[in-house]
């Protein structure tokens, strides 16, 4: 009981510090856009919690702890996949 609470309160101070992003993505079309831009972002191996969106045009991720990943390496990874980051907001 008292380990679970622990581990509870420490998932919730990492996820306070991570740093949240979100991306408008232009060209998305379907599901296969969606696994490419996933596949991308996973290979920067700094992106975690990927979820990428058609319907609302954003891929949206969580930093990896102690990683950054910078606007142009976002940018890079989109484009790698064939379509364009035109917007980056980070929480
Ligand atoms: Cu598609």
């Amino acid at each position: 009981m008292r380990i679970s609470f622990i581990i509870a309160a420490l998932a919730l101070s990492l996820s306070a510090f991570a740093a949240k992003v979100e991306v408008d993505v232009v060209g998305m079309t379907c599901g296969m856009c969606v696994e490419a831009i996933t596949k991308e972002l996973t290979a920067t191996e700094k992106a975690e919690n990927i979820l990428v969106s058609v319907e609302n045009k954003k891929a949206q991720f969580v930093e990896v702890k102690g990683k950054k990943l910078s606007d142009a390496e976002i940018k890079a990874a989109i484009k790698k996949a064939g379509y364009e980051a035109v917007k980056i907001y980070r929480r």
